[in-house]
């Protein structure tokens, strides 16, 4: 089989975001767009010859075509061996986990996780290196600089592999080995979870509801839930994986999971239920009569972790992106242990769980995880919080407002203006930056006095790099706070997050209506911002 050598033409916007490069269905298909983006990754990487690679996506449209340009390109790029999930599925946290459990170079994770795909969708490619994590700035910047100047690319005259047929064939010269999805991936998790345990919780009547949302949690859901822990048939809804998601949103959050949040504050609902998005890595926890934000739900899982096998000599570190809330802080505070804030998006918890400072980490996007892979990971959290549940024997509403209790609760939210001309948003976010040396000391009510106001700039501890401008946070006296950043995983326009913060003491008022509690700290950040103002948008697209 014979090895081409592709003449292109750069494209100028394959710049990788928070979480590798998105963008419409129709952007990637336009020609050589894919070939291009996957030659300057391959490019930017030094002694990929003879090397494994893993390839797995969240099963949405345009999956099965870009695998098999990615396993030509692999092939004609020199790799040894390509390892990819049946059907060209894996979740996220699994590829992470296969990535790391075969010592491969490194992998192709297809997804753009939470956001609608299929024809008229979303598309994504993100590049995750030999340690399992998303690739780190210094190799996405590599990428994007190689994609502007691209000339060529690489590619093999073989035909598709059976990507349903498990086992070993070859393109060209190079292995293909096409594994199960979730095997491995199931594996881990017993390692790390009391399984009997939880088996014994479904057995005494516990009853639960998990929404795959039609992606790709669906057939690990069904396995590990369902088939290993003898939750009912049933438990496991929409847990096939579409092309289009069924039309959804696999948003795992109470916009797109309303019908089941609903049915949780009913008597006649379910103990539990929980989501999770397009790839896998997002969870969405809801007890019986309670909500737990992500914010809470990282304190929780750091708070009790404790109590599943995997954690059982306690955790050695928490680390939260910037704009999550400082509810975990305080369970790190309690147990001695080192806290680090860092900014959105996973690749930033890479060096800090690889140099083994912190075990579990926290984004306020739904998206909780640990050492076990390095993604965030949604069936991960669902499955600690049944062991938590497990050894408790109580229920979710009492789990978290004991903790409250004694640590005090951060009211949070999330407010999003989403599809924001983006000229109108980056002028918005640069005068607001504008502001900020001026609003140190000032006082806006009797307890909003602003004790900081920034923009975020991290210095990674592990490997000395800075990273700035990750969003402007203003931080009053009494711990409330007003972050703005703009999204760096939209397609269209620009999305602007506000996300508001407030501190009840553990003696405080613990019963508030979220939006109520804030109220103050929205109309403040409203008056500073002018977001309705100048968007003229009358509410957000969407509240967390
Ligand atoms: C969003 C979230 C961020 C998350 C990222 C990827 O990024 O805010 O916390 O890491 O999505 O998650 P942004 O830049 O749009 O705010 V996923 O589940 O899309 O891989
Ligand atoms: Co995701």
């Amino acid at each position: 089989m014979m090895i081409q050598t592709i003449k292109t033409t750069p494209y100028s916007d394959q710049k990788p975001g928070t979480s590798g490069l998105r963008k419409r269905v129709t952007v990637f298909k336009q020609p050589h767009y894919i070939e291009n983006f996957l030659q300057a990754i391959f490019d930017s990487l030094d002694g990929i010859a003879g090397q494994t690679l893993v390839i797995g996506g969240d099963g949405r449209y345009y999956n099965d075509v870009v695998i098999q340009t990615a396993i030509r390109m692999a092939a004609a790029n020199g790799f040894g061996k390509v390892m990819v999930g049946q059907n060209g599925l894996l979740s996220t946290p699994a590829a992470s986990h296969v990535i790391r459990h075969y010592k491969a170079f490194g992998g192709l994770v297809l997804s753009a996780s939470h956001n609608p795909g299929g024809p008229d969708g979303d598309f994504g490619i993100k590049y995750n290196i030999g340690k399992g994590g998303p690739a780190p700035e210094a190799i996405t910047e590599a990428v994007y600089e190689r994609s502007k100047v691209i000339e060529r690319y690489k590619t093999l005259d073989a035909p598709d592999v059976a990507l349903h047929q498990i086992g070993t064939q070859m393109s060209g010269d190079m292995v293909v080995e096409v594994i199960d999805p979730v095997t491995d991936y199931a594996a881990l998790m017993e390692t790390l979870f009391d399984f009997e345990a939880i088996a014994k919780l479904f057995a005494s009547g516990f009853t639960m509801t998990f929404d795959a949302m039609n992606a790709i949690t669906g057939p690990y859901a069904h396995a590990i839930l369902e088939e290993r822990l003898g939750a009912p048939k049933g438990t496991v809804k929409d847990g096939t994986p579409l092309p289009d998601f069924g039309k959804g949103h696999p948003d795992p959050n109470l916009v797109y999971c309303k019908d089941m949040f609903d049915l949780l504050m009913t008597p006649e609902g379910p103990d539990f239920g929980a989501a999770s998005d397009g790839d896998g890595d997002r969870n969405l926890i809801i007890g019986k009569n309670r909500f737990v934000t992500p914010s809470d739900s990282l304190a929780l899982l750091a708070a009790n972790a404790h109590l599943a096998p995997g954690y059982r000599g306690g955790i050695v570190g928490i680390a939260r992106s910037m704009p999550t809330s400082a509810a975990a802080d305080r369970v790190a505070e309690k147990l001695g242990i080192e806290m680090h804030e860092t900014p959105t998006g996973w690749k930033f918890f890479g060096n800090l769980l690889d140099a083994g400072r912190v075990t579990i980490c926290g984004e306020e996007s739904a998206g909780t995880g640990s050492d076990h892979v390095r993604e965030k990971d949604g069936l991960w959290a669902v499955l600690l919080w049944l062991n938590i549940i497990a050894v408790r024997q109580q229920s979710v509403d009492q789990i978290v407002r004991e903790h409250w209790a004694s640590y005090g609760r951060n009211y949070y939210t999330r407010h999003d203006y989403e599809e924001v001309d983006a000229t109108i948003a980056s002028t918005l976010v640069d005068d607001l930056r504008a502001q900020l040396s001026g609003l140190v000391g000032q006082n806006f009510s009797e307890d909003l006095q602003v004790a900081y106001a920034d923009d975020f700039k991290y210095h990674d501890p592990v490997d000395g790099s800075t990273s700035a401008k990750q969003g402007i946070r203003i931080g009053f006296t009494d711990g409330s706070r007003i972050v703005l950043r703009l999204s760096g995983t939209g397609t269209v326009g620009a999305t602007l997050r506000l996300y508001l913060e407030r501190y009840e003491a553990a003696d405080g008022r613990h019963d508030l209506d979220t939006q109520v509690a804030l109220g103050p700290l929205i109309a403040l950040s409203e008056r500073l911002a002018g977001i309705k103002q100048r968007t003229g948008r009358d509410e957000p697209s969407v509240i967390t």
